[in-house]
């Protein structure tokens, strides 16, 4: 996918090649609609989080790496954002943690499942899964359930960017560790998950393939030390406490408010 021409030094580049990775997703048919309106609120939540990697979800993401890297099975689950905005970018954090990639869709069809696939080989996959579908998550429908029984079926760990909350509760229920991107605290999936990262997906996965390469050395034991040293709990309260009391560190005008503190997150 060719990236429209925006100057690198325009200051909402990060976020108008994000919107046009999206857009050009829906029309190669990777993306689904509703993909759009996933983009916009996550962009809300970036700009109050100043559109930069936090110091807590930097924390999130190294103990993300060690947690992929201590795993036995390893399964990174793709969606239409996903595909569109970080297909490179993901396969190069599977190659660094050894996992295998899966998609997996909330709307599942078949064409979108095989242009997706078609997609990540193009970035340079191999034996991505999600086609077989021949395993199912307890307790959704089977729609939303369908897996593949040697890939997420059968994962110790899982990380599942912008993930809907229904299907996040339904992983962690089968005994799956689970590692969620989202950029809302307030959503059922970064609650649900061992390790939420409350970022940007376009930030979050490069920053967990760095650490992970950081990490290649370390024992064990090491990296069991730095999984026990994060605190989900905490980074979650880290995160909404920099969204409401506005540290917008330069992305916001500046004569924007910060969000009232008696305001609540919206829980999906
Ligand atoms: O491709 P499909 O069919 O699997 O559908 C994917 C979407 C994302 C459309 C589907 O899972 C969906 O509807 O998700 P939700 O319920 O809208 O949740 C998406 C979450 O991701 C929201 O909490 C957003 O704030 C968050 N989000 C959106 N964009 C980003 C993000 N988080 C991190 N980085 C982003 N760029």
């Amino acid at each position: 996918m060719s990236d429209v021409e925006i100057p690198e030094d325009h200051p909402r580049y990060a976020s108008l090649l994000t919107r046009h990775r999206i857009e050009a997703g829906v029309d190669k048919g990777i993306t689904s609609r509703q993909g759009l309106i996933a983009q916009g609120r996550g962009e809300a939540f970036d700009y109050l989080l100043g559109e930069r990697t936090i110091d807590s979800a930097d924390a999130a993401e190294r103990a993300a790496a060690a947690q992929l890297l201590l795993a036995d099975h390893p399964v990174l689950s793709v969606n239409g954002n996903v595909a569109a905005l970080v297909p490179g970018e993901i396969v190069a954090l599977a190659e660094a943690v050894d996992a295998d990639l899966e998609v997996n869709l909330f709307n599942r069809t078949e064409e979108r499942m095989r242009a997706i696939v078609d997609h990540l080989e193009a970035h340079g996959a191999e034996n991505v899964k999600g086609l077989t579908g021949d395993g199912e998550i307890p307790g959704l429908d089977h729609a939303r359930g369908t897996v593949d029984a040697d890939g997420i079926g059968a994962a110790d760990v899982v990380l599942v960017p912008l993930e809907d909350g229904d299907r996040a509760e339904a992983l962690a229920e089968m005994g799956k560790t689970e590692i969620v991107i989202d950029l809302n605290p307030g959503s059922r999936s970064p609650q649900t998950a061992a390790i939420p990262i409350i970022d940007n997906i376009i930030r979050a996965v490069p920053n967990v393939t760095e650490h992970a390469q950081d990490l290649a050395d370390a024992t064990d034991e090491e990296l069991r030390a730095v999984v026990d040293a994060f605190d989900a709990d905490e980074a979650l309260a880290d995160a909404e406490r920099v969204m409401r009391e506005g540290e917008f560190g330069g992305a916001a005008p500046e004569n924007a408010e910060a969000p009232s503190p008696d305001a609540p997150l919206a829980d999906e």
